[in-house]
């Protein structure tokens, strides 16, 4: 790792050093869907199955997380793609006329 740059000091002379590589990967986020008390536990589990692409069995077991525990992780995404995610279920819930939630947070 590193990259070299030229350095000149007042007298001309030249030295070459590494320099350290500041980039880093961006970071990756995790959707969550948060409890509440009114949305229907299989209106949940079709969300899981249409936007992030879980089968029934899978579905149905983060749904239930999220109903003992109050939130539950749907998956792990690049953050535009997580943004988007959020969007579609809010928006579809809200369509529906379910209170349901979904957030972000930094992997
Ligand atoms: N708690 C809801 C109920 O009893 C079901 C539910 C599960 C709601 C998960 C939201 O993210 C959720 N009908």
């Amino acid at each position: 790792m590193g990259t070299y740059t030229n350095n000149q000091n007042q007298h001309g002379d030249v030295s070459t050093e590494t320099s350290r590589p500041k980039l880093k990967r961006p970071p990756m986020y995790k959707v969550i869907i948060l409890n509440d008390d009114y949305t229907p536990m299989d209106f949940v589990v079709m969300i899981l199955e249409r936007f992030f692409a879980m089968n029934r069995e899978k579905a149905t077991r983060i749904m239930l997380q999220v109903h003992t525990r109050g939130a539950g992780v749907c998956g792990i995404f690049s953050r535009d793609i997580a943004e988007t995610k959020v969007a579609q279920v809010e928006n579809y819930s809200r369509q529906h006329n379910h209170p349901l939630k979904c957030t972000m947070e930094v992997a």
